[in-house]
């Protein structure tokens, strides 16, 4: 039987970054993926780091193409039926976000771990935990038809919200929070130039619409459609006349169009898992909460979860204290909670909620221009949206 210390499952961002963290301060991991590597990087997914995001990325050594080709951005507008409002993140707090792809973040653990040469099984099938409430905790996989067993000292849950970590937490020791929109998020992705300079967040009556990027020349924009619409039924120009639809007209207008790269609907939903620790078993990123993507938060949430963990474990390796591991699920709920209210307020005002009427209607127009009109309100949007101290 393979032994290390701790087995990662998951090679999302979460779980490459505990990776290297781990290895960096000399503690041993395995990390096991059901997917491929280029399964994995052929998911569109974030775009916008929080400035201490960024610098986790650099701590861990693998900022320094983040650095070169991420976008800095110093605010961002927000539309309400034609009216507008630029949140100036630097003016308001000297605070900043980087527009950089999850792609590219995971491409660059991804080169970090192959050039260390820190195991990572792909393809890992039937990934099964055991006695994660014991001393000695194992994780087993199927791989081309046979089947491996770890042993281990601790198990990080990295493998997001389907993951198999969450799952085998029996259902007495594990509550769930729960909010599911009635909306999803259908986006594009396009080798175009980016319509602004800045991202714009759109609330109008027929819906959400978001314009952002990837680089100086590829898009990506989304909006909100209904959950039971079907990407097939959404042609490139109906995306496009649908997003032009729900913009002002003068940015509608300076749109540049193409076939789309990559077009895919997501649910929205809020969620958090409470504890995050089951013995042996830690959770960390989707696979602890999840946001809906209006604040830009759960990949961000995910790193700031990930630092918190490689601290306790690094303690617990190097100083034999287990404060930090035995701190780990409130620290970490703390600031998620702070995330998931954002997130949520984010997206309570700039979707149409069909439920709510002109009466829910009327309060966002009066949150839009609360926000427009306070100097303090842009500054606590600010202050969340480039992320709250670590
Ligand atoms: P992931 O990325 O889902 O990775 C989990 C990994 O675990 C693997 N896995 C398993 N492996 C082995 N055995 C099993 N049984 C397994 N089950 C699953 C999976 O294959 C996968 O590789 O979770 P992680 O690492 O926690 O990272 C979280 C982020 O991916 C997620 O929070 C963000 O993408 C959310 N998000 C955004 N976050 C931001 O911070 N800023 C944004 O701008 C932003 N925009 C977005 C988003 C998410 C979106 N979607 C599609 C949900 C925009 C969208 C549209
Ligand atoms: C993205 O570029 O994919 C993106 C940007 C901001 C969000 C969500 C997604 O709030």
């Amino acid at each position: 039987m393979q032994r290390t210390r701790v087995v990662i499952v998951g090679a999302g961002p979460a779980g490459l970054l505990l990776g290297r963290l781990l290895d960096r301060a000399g503690v041993d991991n395995i990390i096991l993926e059901r997917k491929s590597p280029d399964y994995v990087l052929s998911r569109i997914r974030a775009g916008v780091l929080e400035q201490g995001t960024a610098d986790i990325l650099d701590a861990a050594g693998v900022g320094a193409r983040m650095r070169r080709e991420g976008l800095v951005h110093d605010g961002v507008e927000i539309g309400f039926d034609g009216d507008k409002c630029r949140i100036d993140f630097d003016g308001l707090i000297g605070r900043h976000v980087i527009v950089y792809g999850q792609t590219e973040v995971t491409h660059d653990l991804m080169d970090a771990r192959t050039a260390e040469g820190g195991p990572a099984i792909y393809e890992a099938e039937d990934v099964t935990l055991h006695d994660f409430d014991g001393a000695v905790p194992k994780v087993s996989y199927v791989k081309d038809g046979v089947t491996h067993e770890i042993a281990c000292d601790y198990i990080a849950g990295c493998d997001g919200y389907h993951g198999v970590c969450r799952a085998s937490v029996p259902a007495s020791a594990i509550r769930s929070f729960e909010r599911v929109y009635p909306f999803g998020w259908l986006g594009l992705l396009v080798d175009k130039p980016p319509v602004a300079e800045e991202l714009i967040y759109a609330h109008h009556e027929r819906g959400f619409a978001l314009c952002s990027m990837r680089s100086p020349t590829r898009s990506r924009y989304y909006v909100q459609v209904a959950l039971d619409e079907k990407v097939e039924d959404w042609s490139d120009d109906r995306f496009y006349d649908e997003l032009r639809g729900r913009l002002d007209p003068e940015v509608a207008e300076a749109i540049q169009t193409g076939p789309a790269l990559e077009k895919s609907i997501a649910p929205l939903r809020s969620f958090v898992a409470e504890p995050l620790r089951f013995g042996r078993l830690f959770l960390a990123g989707d696979a602890a909460h999840i946001v809906p993507p209006t604040g830009a938060k759960g990949l961000n949430l995910a790193a700031t979860d990930v630092q918190y963990l490689a601290d306790a474990l690094i303690e617990h390796y190097g100083e034999k204290s287990d404060a930090g591991l035995d701190g780990y699920s409130a620290k970490a709920l703390a600031r998620i909670w702070k995330a998931e209210r954002f997130s949520w307020w984010m997206t309570q005002l700039l979707h149409v909620f069909p439920e709510t009427g002109e009466f829910g209607r009327r309060i966002q127009r009066a949150e839009f221009d609360y926000t427009a009109s306070s100097e303090r309100a842009r500054a606590v949007l600010a202050e969340n949206y480039t992320g709250l101290a670590l």
